[in-house]
Order: C-alpha cells, then structure tokens, then sequence
C-alpha cells in the first residue's frame, strides 16, 4: 500500500468521487458533442474569476514550499504552475472575445464563491505544506484528467472547444500534474498520520467543490 503512494492509495479508495468530478456530465458532453454553448459560455465566465483567485493561492504554496520544501527542484515545478497561470488568463480574454463573454460583467455564483473561499482559507499561514500541496494538485488534476478525456480517440468534441481541452489536457499539463503528484506524495510520505488525514480531507473537499462548479454550467442554476 505504502509502496505504491498516499494518493494513489487514495484515488483507489475514492474513486467513485473522484470519477464524478473528472467525468461530469458538462464535460462529458464536450466530449460527445451535445454540449450547449451556453454553458460553456457561462464556465468561461467563471473559471476566469476561479483563475484568478486560484493565482494568489499557487502563490501561497510557493512561499510554503520555499519555508518547508527539502527539495529545490519543487519551488521550479510551482513557478511553472504560476508562469502557465499568466498565459491561461491571457488565454481567458481571448477566448471570452471570441465567445461574445464580457468577464467584466461576470458574476461569481455561489458554487464560485465557495470555491474561492475554501481556497482563501488554504491560503492560511497555518496550513501546513503536504496539505496545501495536495490541494494543488488535485485541483490541477481534475481539470488534466477531465479535458484529456475530450480528446481521446472516439471523442466528438466541437471543433471551437478543442483549443479549450488542448489548454488542460495536453501531455505537457499532464506531466506538470503528475510532478505535483509526486511532490505531494513524497510531502506526505514524511507528513505524521494527522496531517495525512487533513490532507485526504482536503482532497475530497476539492473533488466536491469542482463537481459543483462543473454544476454551475447548467443554465437553469
Ligand atoms: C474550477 N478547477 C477549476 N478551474 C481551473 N481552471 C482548474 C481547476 C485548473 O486550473
């Protein structure tokens, strides 16, 4: 069990969650075809105010890294998670113009706000490295593991979404996905047994928070 790491023991173990934050219905429907426009319109709206707040906290685990980290090469791999956040928000503009989004007049819904807040909270001087570190990663993760999905052969996704899917579901952001998994695993592998369970907790957290703001695409909410 040991051998095989803490989050992958965890990704067994919680898999039914885990599958329904990285196969949600929005994205699922990427993935076929069917999605709506509308709602993929009113992600990019959101994830751009979620991008934005996702910054200063990558940015807290960079100062935890450089207090708490063993390792050098860790604050490079989370300087190349902030240098890949400076170009998605670029992205974001461009993206919104092309969809006729005003990110001006987005307004964050509860789900975003939430998300947010969990975030600020993590933010915290007092939460320790090997969990904010876990946070990190999952939240990387699900969005990896979601839009790869989307371009696997058979999938049908639309032509004007597939730059959308590239942005998170190329090899490159799955290799930066599994770096932030592996230094996560080896945080925890020398984390005492409480901070372990606060960090498996804060993995669910994460997986909760991100089927809710998949959730918030569907336009009746
Ligand atoms: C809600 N989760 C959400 N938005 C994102 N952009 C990511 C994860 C990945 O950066």
């Amino acid at each position: 069990n040991n051998k095989v790491g803490v989050i992958k023991t965890w990704l067994r173990k919680h898999r039914l969650i885990f599958t329904g934050a990285t196969r949600h219905p929005f994205t699922l429907s990427i993935r076929d075809g069917t999605v709506d426009f509308k709602s993929f319109k009113k992600w990019l709206g959101q994830d751009y105010i979620f991008v934005r707040a996702f910054v200063p906290f990558v940015a807290s685990v960079l100062v935890k890294a450089s207090k708490e980290s063993d390792d050098t090469s860790d604050i490079e791999v989370i300087l190349s998670g902030m240098a890949s956040l400076n170009d998605e928000i670029a992205w974001f503009k461009k993206e919104a113009s092309r969809f006729g989004v005003s990110l001006t007049s987005v307004v964050p819904q509860k789900a975003n706000v939430d998300y947010c807040s969990f975030l600020e909270k993590l933010m915290s001087l007092e939460v320790e490295y090997p969990v904010a570190m876990t946070a990190f990663w999952a939240i990387e993760a699900v969005y990896q593991e979601s839009f790869a999905h989307c371009l696997e052969e058979g999938s049908e996704t639309p032509e004007e979404l597939k730059e959308t899917c590239q942005r998170w579901g190329n090899e490159g952001f799955g290799k930066y996905c599994q770096s932030l998994q592996n230094i996560a695993n080896r945080c925890l592998e020398k984390a005492p047994d409480n901070l372990v369970s606060k960090a498996e907790v804060v993995f669910l957290h994460v997986l909760e928070h991100e089927v809710e703001f998949w959730n918030m695409s569907r336009l009746e909410a």
